[in-house]
């Protein structure tokens, strides 16, 4: 079973072009209050001797969630998406500036799911800070809408895309640690539906056909 969005990510050329770079991130704790994120490129597909191509230094907080990558504004380069203590850096891939920086009150809970939310053709990042979800725009990082219905924060299951509904518009589907499981409009934020589970919700939905009729 596999999600929608990761499908399509999966024949998207930004992802060819990903695996072909062969670029390898990870953590480097260099103290005991400080971390290095570094982005290692190795273009002779020998990944015994990597090369720093550019270091990233957190002055503060944890890198708790992973971090993903994705062409988010279209410029053919990735940008690296990174939940940092409670804020979200998004830095260039090539040369690791900060391209864009959000902070919210509760701060980040999820990784970024990024997508095509809207179908206007550009893709969205979609994650939770806070008591809200967020979609903002990848091109130009204007906020298209927010959805709050949680009491408090604390979510940690970074949403999922897809067409579950099987209309062509793609929706949001997270869960949260009050154990309610939403799918959300893509286009607007507005609810489709929610589900009650007994317990907190600690993974992302996973969307697929399994039961063979066709649809998600
Ligand atoms: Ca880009
Ligand atoms: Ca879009
Ligand atoms: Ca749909
Ligand atoms: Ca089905």
């Amino acid at each position: 079973m596999i999600a929608l969005s990761n499908f399509r990510l999966l024949h998207s050329s930004e992802v060819k072009k990903f695996l072909l770079m062969i670029i390898l991130i990870f953590l480097i704790s260099s103290a005991p209050e400080n971390y290095l994120l570094s982005s290692l490129y190795n273009n002779d597909t020998t990944i015994n001797s990597p090369i720093v191509l550019w270091k990233y230094k957190i002055s503060m907080g944890l890198l708790v969630f992973p971090l993903n990558m994705d062409d988010i504004d279209g410029d053919g380069e990735l940008e690296v998406l990174a939940p940092i203590g409670l804020d979200l850096f998004i830095l260039s891939g090539k040369d690791g500036d900060i391209e864009w920086h959000f902070y919210e009150d509760g701060g980040i809970e999820t990784s970024v799911t990024t997508g095509d939310v809207n179908g206007d053709a550009e893709k969205e990042i979609v994650f939770i800070a806070g008591i809200r979800l967020y979609v903002y725009n990848g091109r130009d990082k204007l906020l298209l809408w927010n959805y709050s219905a949680f009491e408090t924060s604390g979510m940690i299951a970074t949403p999922t895309l897809g067409d579950v509904e099987g209309d062509g518009q793609t929706e949001i589907v997270f869960g949260t640690d009050e154990g309610n499981v939403y799918c959300l409009n893509g286009e607007d934020g507005s609810l489709l539906w929610n589900y009650t589970v007994s317990g907190e919700v600690v993974s992302s939905p996973a969307l697929g056909d399994v039961d063979g009729d066709g649809r998600l």
